[in-house]
């Protein structure tokens, strides 16, 4: 018995002073390994009285399990300590800003391009692609701009050549998005919610104009849409880009061969000390074109006029983005000069996001 207890006392001490895995696994080949002091207690067992071999049998098997469960305690606390350490010395900030790697920025551009498509989004638009070199009937007929159309020329439109001897009508570099939409009418048909943002091209340089720009146009056709519907979101679409509480609207009423009826539509601003303000002020600014989409083009996308009907418009993304950004010159916009990018890009990773904030 005493002899046990001094056992007990003896390894449960050695267990707790252990201070690695290697000395741990000394302590349990000492007391039972095969040559251990424990084991070799349980083989003088034979020797004894059945009657004694009971009862010390039973202790040495109770010594045996503490022994044994005291190792198996103390090696998972050795464990626990070792990967605490570990996680302790490779510490990591994961949340610290990265290194100031350049990897470039987001032109005011494509920045505005992601912010509008975050917007209309949200109000169940989705976005539309097509070709930049288009045949005249998307860019002009499907748009009910027939080749005696005044409007054709107003285009200034860039024309592809065709091989010697092709007499067909020569493509042409679209000069507006809405041949995107005329083929995603005519792909999906009715009810349809699109907006197509892209470049788009024009015969035209100076102060305010360069050969190709970007514009974005919406386009949604429903049962029982109206210019309310129109008015609606391009108030909701003004607000959130220009991430102010309220704006005001103003539809003049104006002319496309594409819509009827057209409206230009102004904006409330202010400008003070060169600085604009949009949402008040006394000044109105014209920011897009747009309409009920004509009879006409609907049919030409294979749409029913009789039973659908929708709105569309359409506006400049380098305007806005020079307004919202404060961009003085147009030009600059495309000269790739790395200083103005730095000055006017934005972060890579601030992915315009409605719930976050659009720039921020
Ligand atoms: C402007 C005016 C506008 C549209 C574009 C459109 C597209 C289809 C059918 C009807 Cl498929 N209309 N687009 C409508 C009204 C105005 O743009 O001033 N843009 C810069």
């Amino acid at each position: 018995m005493d002899d046990l207890d001094t056992l007990r006392a003896k390894y449960l001490a050695s267990v707790a002073s252990a201070s690695d895995e290697a000395s741990l696994e000394d302590v349990r080949l000492a007391a039972l390994g095969k040559k251990g002091e424990i084991s070799l207690k349980m083989r003088d067992l034979g020797q004894m009285e059945p009657a004694q071999r009971q009862v010390a049998g039973a202790m040495l098997n109770v010594l045996k399990d503490e022994i044994d469960a005291a190792l198996r305690a103390k090696k998972t606390a050795l464990g626990d300590a070792a990967l605490n350490e570990r996680l302790r010395a490779e510490w990591l900030d994961v949340t610290l800003p990265s290194r100031g790697r350049r990897v470039g920025t987001i032109h005011p551009v494509s920045q505005v391009m992601d912010e509008l498509t975050a917007i209309f989004a949200d109000m169940g638009f989705a976005v539309a692609e097509g070709p930049q070199v288009e045949s005249d009937w998307y860019n002009f007929d499907a748009l009910n701009i027939p080749p005696e159309h005044p409007a054709r020329q107003e285009h200034d439109t860039f024309f592809m050549n065709r091989a010697p001897g092709d007499d067909r009508p020569p493509h042409v570099l679209r000069t507006h998005t809405s041949p995107v939409q005329i083929r995603a009418m005519t792909e999906q048909g009715a009810p349809i919610r699109v907006i197509a943002p892209g470049r788009v091209y024009r015969m035209d340089m100076d102060q305010t104009h360069t050969p190709m720009f970007h514009q974005v146009e919406g386009l949604a056709i429903d049962r029982d849409i109206s210019m309310a519907n129109l008015k609606w979101t391009l108030e909701e679409f003004c607000r959130a880009f220009f991430e102010v509480q309220s704006v005001e609207l103003r539809f003049r009423a104006s002319h496309f061969p594409f819509t009827e009826p057209s409206a230009e539509v102004d904006i409330r601003c202010s400008w003070e000390g060169g600085q604009l303000k949009i949402g008040q002020g006394d000044k109105w600014m014209e920011i897009l074109g747009s309409g009920m989409v004509h009879p006409k083009v609907l049919a030409a996308a294979g749409v029913d006029p009789t039973q659908w009907q929708g709105f569309a418009f359409g506006m400049g993304i380098d305007r806005i983005a020079m307004l919202k950004y404060g961009i003085p010159d147009l030009r600059a916009f495309f000269e790739s000069d790395l200083r103005w990018l730095r000055h006017y890009g934005f972060a890579a990773l601030d992915i315009p996001d409605l719930a976050r904030g659009l720039s921020s």
